[in-house]
């Protein structure tokens, strides 16, 4: 791509403007105050960051599509932008920086606070390396700011996301009543978001897909070629890469799935990857979607019942801004801990999906082919494997960073490390999400496709899930059985024999060996 302002011969500039791959918005902190005739725009696309995870290819696509539809359109604004296109050449932020500032001469270097500790850290030595003044903005996209999080958080015994999340209702007025309540009476309809699927639904509207334009297409014939070691399918691809195509996403979700979000919001099924889902985060987490917007266009919708409009206000206000929160708070110490001491490795069909269960067959196949799961199947399908199995944190963290699409450190360590594996110790969630293969049964139609039997409770035929979900109780008992909140499970436990205890054991160990 062409370098305008060498091209032009400036000689100094004021603030050089460093926009990142998950920044794409003109509404970013750093391109406050830019003057079109002193400021510049740096935008890079390097290796490190290419290979700091196994990304899944259409992840890769996403990112460098949108990062370059995104300085074209800059361009087309008047701004100057210097692009940098990937090249094995091109090893880091820091490199490209340095070699960019001996041609522009910036008095300055601008750039909005990244969403990973790591770039973070590479970012707070520019100062001292180019002997030029950084600032680092605050990221205005969020609700709530890091350091707002922190006055939250200090001096509380336990950080919960509901308390967070009323706190946030009330400071942004959203969905309350006359006297300042919640709407309806209550601040959370969690209990009606739990509905299994019914046979006669009719056909689910599936996600907007977005044809792929040039730019798109000969990034995917380069990603190709350079990356094919990259985890998942490249093809078809249909993420929306610019700020139009996002929002007529967005708009397409409100319209036809936003009303049975709510009730469906936990269901699963073989045969609908999507179900009522937004499938927005991707978009969100890398600035084609303002929060905002998204929150503003749901609450237009006042005709759709409360539990969904209210569901999907939780996650966006509440979780996503929370589980941030948490990161932030708790970096650079949080993902050490490793609060069960698991250690076993991670399975290779969680590359595959090559599993006779047929529940992760499901979920590690489509996210193989979309780079896309929901909730429900990131947490009690994948992720209550992974915590039942004791997969080492780390490795399970790895996983996920690189299998999806919305995957960036600050929202995948939380939802990881805290909220499936309880390698927190309790910081982000207050018990482990640990499930039997009955969850999975009664929440999905996994089951009736599946080798095992979901009604076993031992021996070779049994759903794996059954016995080692009681595995991990008696595994951890010491660590867990004060947890009020899993009073019934250790109730169960102590009324067990020393038989049943045993043949757990034995088809757990077994199992676990076999992987
Ligand atoms: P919807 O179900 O339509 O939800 C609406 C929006 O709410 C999402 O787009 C997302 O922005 C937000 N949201 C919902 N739940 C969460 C949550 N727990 N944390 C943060 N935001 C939330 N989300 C990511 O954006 N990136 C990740 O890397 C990521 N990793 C996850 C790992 C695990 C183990 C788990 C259990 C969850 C993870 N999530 C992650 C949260 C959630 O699963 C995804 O945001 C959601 O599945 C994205 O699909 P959607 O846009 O259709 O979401
Ligand atoms: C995920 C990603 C990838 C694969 N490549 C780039 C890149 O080459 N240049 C870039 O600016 N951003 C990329 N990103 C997104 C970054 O990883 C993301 O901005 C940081 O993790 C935020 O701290
Ligand atoms: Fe998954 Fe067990 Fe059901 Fe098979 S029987 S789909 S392993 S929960």
């Amino acid at each position: 791509m062409v370098n305008e302002l060498t091209k032009k011969k400036i000689s100094k500039i004021r603030n050089l403007c460093v926009i990142l791959g998950d920044q794409l918005t003109d509404k970013i902190s750093s391109l406050d105050g830019f003057d079109k005739k002193q400021d510049s725009i740096l935008m890079m696309e390097v290796m490190d960051e290419i290979e700091y995870a196994n990304h899944h290819k259409k992840k890769l696509v996403l990112i460098f599509s949108a990062m370059r539809h995104f300085a074209h359109d800059l361009r087309k604004k008047g701004y100057n932008v210097t692009y940098v296109e990937f090249d094995k050449s091109k090893p880091s932020f820091t490199k490209e920086l340095k070699e960019q500032c001996n041609i522009l001469n910036p008095e300055k270097i601008v750039i909005t606070h990244p969403g990973e500790y790591r770039v973070l850290d590479e970012i707070k030595k520019w100062n001292n390396l180019f002997k030029i003044p950084t600032t680092i903005l605050e990221d205005t996209r969020f609700f709530c700011q890091i350091s707002e999080f922190n006055e939250w958080a200090a001096g509380r015994k336990e950080l919960r996301m509901e308390t967070f999340y009323q706190m946030m209702r009330k400071k942004y007025k959203i969905l309350l009543d006359e006297k300042g309540g919640p709407k309806g009476g209550k601040w959370n309809y969690d209990v009606k978001n739990r509905k299994r699927l019914p046979k006669n639904l009719g056909n689910i509207p599936e996600p907007l897909t977005h044809k792929p334009d040039k730019i798109t297409q000969s990034l995917i014939e380069k990603l190709k070629k350079k990356f094919s070691n990259h985890f998942g399918e490249i093809e078809p691809f249909w993420f929306a890469v610019t700020h139009d195509e996002a929002q007529k996403s967005l708009d397409d979700f409100v319209d036809n799935r936003l009303e049975f979000f709510g009730p469906y919001e936990d269901a699963m099924t073989q045969d609908e990857k999507f179900l009522f889902h937004s499938v927005l985060s991707m978009y969100l987490n890398i600035g084609l979607l303002d929060p905002k917007d998204v929150i503003q266009k749901v609450l237009e919708k006042n005709s759709i019942p409360i539990e969904s409009i209210e569901g999907f206000i939780r996650q966006i206000i509440g979780w996503r801004e929370y589980v941030r929160g948490v990161y932030w708070h708790y970096m650079p110490k949080y993902g050490e801990s490793n609060f069960f001491g698991a250690k076993k490795n991670l399975p290779d069909f969680f590359w595959t999906g090559d599993t006779e269960m047929n529940c992760l067959k499901n979920c590690i196949q489509q996210t193989i082919q979309e780079s896309y799961a929901h909730h429900i199947q990131r947490l009690m399908v994948t992720g209550n494997f992974s915590l039942i199995s004791g997969l080492d944190p780390k490795q399970v963290c790895d996983w996920y960073l690189s299998v999806y699409a919305d995957a960036f450190e600050w929202v995948e360590l939380p939802n990881t490390h805290g909220m499936i594996l309880y390698a927190d110790g309790g910081i982000l969630g207050s018990k482990p999400y640990a499930a039997s293969g009955n969850y999975i049964n009664k929440m999905s139609d996994y089951c009736k496709g599946c080798r095992y039997d979901v009604k076993k409770k031992q021996g070779k035929d049994a759903c794996p899930f059954n016995y080692l979900y009681w595995d991990f109780f008696l595994k951890n008992q010491k660590k867990l059985e004060k947890n009020p909140r899993l009073w019934t499970v250790f109730s169960t436990i102590k009324k067990m024999s020393k038989e049943k205890k045993k043949q757990i054991a034995l088809d757990s160990t077994k199992f676990l060996n076999g992987l």
